[in-house]
Parts: C-alpha cells; structure tokens; sequence
C-alpha cells in the first residue's frame, strides 16, 4: 500500500499530533481552521508608545494576531493588543497567501475600557476595493471578552484581502486578539478507503474519530497498562512510514478527565546508555520499525484557549523528556 505523507516538524524531532473526538459527527466549531496570522497583519494606524522615545510602534499590528493576551499588559514588554492612533476610520488588515474563504471569526477587546464598539469585517480581491461581509454595532466588552461571530453565507466568498473597518469608536480602540477562520478540510485525497484516519489541510497534524468505548478507554486507563496506544499507534503506521521520532496523542478534553494526569509517556524503545534505563525495543508491538522512540498523551488541551497551547506549553515537552529522564534518581 502506498504510504502517506506529513510534513516534517521543524525542529530535528518530528511530532504527529493527533486529536481523538468521541463521535463520527464532529462539533462545528471543530473544524474551523484559523488562517489569521501576524506575519500578514497590518493596520492603518498605530497608538504612540515609549519604547526609547514616544514613536508610534508598528508591531503592534502583529499584537492582534499573537495568540497572546497577558494578565496585565501595562507595560511596553507587555503589551500584546493593537492600538490605533485615531478612534475613527481606522482598520487591521490581514493580506493572506492564498484566498481562504473566512466563515467565522473572534474578536477580543483589551479592557472593559478600551476596546471596539462599531466595525465592519470586509473582503477584497485586490486590497483596493473592499465589500463588506459583516457588521456589528454598540458592542460593549468585558476585560478581555472573546466574541465570536459567523459571516452570513450569502456573504461568504473567496478572499485573499481581510479587514476590520473601525468606522468610529467613543472608547480608544484596543484589540487583543483577532481570528479569521475558515472550514478546516481534514480529509486529504487519495486515502485509503473507510480510513478513520484524517490529515488537516496543513499537513501537520492528523486528526482520528474513536468509537465512543474507545474513548472512553483513552480517557480512563494509561497507555502504559493497557493495548489501546499500541493498537492505534498501529493503525496509524500502517498508513504512515515510520519516519516519526515521537508521537503526541492529544485528546480533545477541555481538562484532563477526573483521576488521569495531564500526560503520560509510553517507551517504544531505548538503546541509548546510562540514562539509568535497561535497553529494550517494542517496535514491533507498536508497528513500527525502528525509528519511533516514544509516544505520549496529553489529557487535556490544559488552557481553553487552544489546543496549540498545550502542544507549545511545558506539558508537551515535560511528557517527551521522559524518553531520557530523569531516571538515574528514581
Ligand atoms: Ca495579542
């Protein structure tokens, strides 16, 4: 059978991701795929601020689209929201690789004092002419509320060009996060048939529906006692080369479930001496052929936020240093 492609991990240790859901039918939110970023994020106008002078500070378009929103952003070091210098006919742009058809999207404000009141969310072809796909009016924002809005679908439509139009605010404008996102297509072509098996459109991670007694296996019992990691991991590389150093099971759990751990590591192999650990290969118990060391599950996404914060955050890396420590003190 021919073998399916990931796109390698940057770093020298490749990491496949796999998010497990309960059911066939996935929750609608499940699919959406941001496509904002703060590479392709400009803006009209940027708030003074003191860095070694009062300079207006054009990063701060970047801000918007940073996946960050500080406790207390209060300081210069700290801010991570966008700021225009005018409180009327301002906009934050997002110029995009290639046209994405945004059906969805977030706004947070900065404070229940500074934040957006009246915007229109527009799409253009060009970056000249712009056509306005939503409107809102009035809003009113507790301290870092997150709103999210759909985009009619009569209004839906190829777009490389995203702005928000801010035609005139009483408060300051102040914007700690924006999201645009589109209908993730999980599903790449060719698959084998009636594979459960799903690669997102980025080709980074892979996404597997469980039966709900699978589930319900993943949530309550650890990979180390018994077969279900080993049986999935498996099926997975049956489908895949064993080009993988690690694999990172991810649940979909908000929060780890009650009486499991954030994560747990699973040995595949070791043949590395003096890490206080016998040298052993279960390769074959995992389908693999001799380069996948480990896998790991993370129980929960640990922050509501996203699950990339879990995969970026310490839980991702505590669980993968199990492979070399600390075992020598234990
Ligand atoms: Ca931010």
């Amino acid at each position: 059978m021919q073998k399916r492609n990931l796109k390698k991990h940057k770093l020298a240790m490749t990491l496949l991701a796999l998010i497990a859901s309960p059911m066939a039918i996935s929750a609608p939110d499940s699919n959406l795929t941001v496509v904002s970023g703060k590479e392709t994020a400009t803006a009209s106008s940027y708030a003074w601020i003191y860095t070694d002078s009062y300079r207006p500070y054009p990063e701060m378009a970047e801000f918007a689209f940073d996946n960050i929103a500080h406790e207390n952003s209060n300081s210069h070091e700290l801010n991570t929201y966008w700021r225009p210098s005018q409180q009327s006919n301002e906009w934050l742009m997002q110029t995009l690789a290639k046209p994405e058809i945004v059906t969805t999207y977030s706004i947070q404000g900065e404070s229940n004092k500074m934040y957006p009141e009246n915007w229109q969310l527009q799409g253009s072809q060009d970056g000249q002419s712009w056509i306005t796909l939503d409107e809102q009016q009035d809003m009113e924002f507790a301290s870092r509320e997150i709103k999210t809005f759909n985009i009619p679908e009569d209004s839906q439509s190829d777009y490389s060009y995203y702005r928000f139009y801010f035609p005139n605010n009483v408060k300051p404008i102040a914007i700690t996060e924006v999201k645009l996102m589109s209908q993730g297509d999980d599903v790449e072509l060719p698959k084998p048939e009636d594979s459960r098996i799903m690669i997102n459109k980025n080709d980074d991670f892979i996404n597997v529906q469980l039966s709900t007694d699978e589930y319900h296996t993943w949530n309550s019992q650890s990979i180390n006692r018994t077969d279900h990691a080993k049986k999935l991991t498996k099926e997975i590389l049956s489908q895949f080369n064993d080009d993988f150093d690690f694999i990172m099971y991810v649940m979909d759990n908000e929060k780890p479930p009650q009486g499991m751990p954030f994560g747990e590591f699973s040995f595949v192999k070791n043949d590395i001496k003096g890490l206080g650990l016998n040298q052993f290969d279960s390769s074959e118990d995992f389908g693999a052929k001799g380069k996948l060391q480990g896998i790991f599950t993370l129980y929960g996404s640990m922050n509501q936020q996203s699950v990339l914060k879990a995969l970026h955050l310490d839980a991702s890396l505590h669980e993968m240093f199990h492979r070399w420590g600390n075992w020598i003190i234990v």
